[in-house]
């Protein structure tokens, strides 16, 4: 269970991002209305929420998730893989202290935290365009010393691991087709998103509620027969900048 949200205001630079995404320019009125959405839904879930402000000249910073990875017993600042995202985890490790010992991931290792998904005492880390082998071998040598073992991913689609791959609950995996046959998941169970929605396998797990985007209903319709107890946002702001659920908070 987490008791605690970290959140970062989105600035109005925030367009100047990076995106792949040909959706359009993003509206900054409408981000703002669906950042506060998505920290309400974490207030109304019981965790207490810090909100940082906008980190001007870092118009990504807003996706604090990519900047640390946060286990019970520490928080590992990281190296992010984006040359213009290269400083946010500054600001974020001096918040981070307050709470956890700190460890961090250091050149050349690359490490973006949407690349981290921990279940449990497992922790999967996608090799992507972010995360280079270096940083996913530093993020091992960290976490086996708590306990932890962790499976390298090649991501070959998306962005993230986690623009793909998301835990829902048990021993259950929501997963692109194109992770479905990955033998590094097979001890799990999987959910497949359904051809076309993608975007949707970005979902959020808090408190044994499923965050989920809205606009992807055959996803839902499967999430829902599994069982899962869900909370719809609207995420098309964030989306037009390649950025989903899990990216916009880090959880512990
Ligand atoms: C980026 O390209 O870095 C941002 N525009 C989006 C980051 C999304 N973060 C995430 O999936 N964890």
């Amino acid at each position: 269970m987490f008791t605690h949200a970290i959140t970062r205001k989105p600035g109005p630079d925030f367009a100047n991002g990076l995106t792949t995404a040909v959706a359009g320019p993003p509206d900054y009125g409408l981000m703002l209305a669906q950042h506060s959405a998505y920290v309400n839904v974490l207030r109304k879930l019981k965790l207490m929420t810090v909100e940082l402000a906008a980190l001007p000249g870092h118009p990504d910073a807003y996706f604090v998730e990519d900047v640390a990875v946060i286990t019970p017993e520490v928080a590992i600042i990281t190296r992010p893989g984006a040359p213009s995202r290269q400083g946010e985890e500054a600001a974020m490790g001096l918040v981070l202290a307050q709470y956890r010992p700190l460890a961090r991931i250091e050149a050349p290792g690359t490490l973006d935290g949407g690349d981290v998904l921990l279940v449990d005492d497992h922790c999967f880390v996608g090799i992507s365009e972010r995360t280079n082998a270096a940083g996913a071998d530093q993020l091992d040598q960290i976490l086996v010393e708590y306990g932890y073992r962790c499976t390298a991913v090649p991501v070959a689609a998306g962005l993230h691991f986690k623009s793909s791959v998301n835990w829902v609950g048990d021993k259950t995996l929501l997963v692109t087709a194109d992770f479905a046959n990955r033998p590094e998941l097979a001890d799990y169970e999987q959910i497949i998103v359904p051809e076309g929605e993608e975007a949707a396998a970005n979902v959020l797990w808090v408190n044994g509620r499923l965050l989920i985007p809205q606009g992807y209903p055959q996803t839902k319709q499967k999430l829902l027969d599994w069982g899962a107890d869900i909370i719809e946002l609207n995420m098309s702001e964030a989306a037009k900048m390649d950025g989903g659920l899990t990216c916009m908070s880090l959880r512990f």
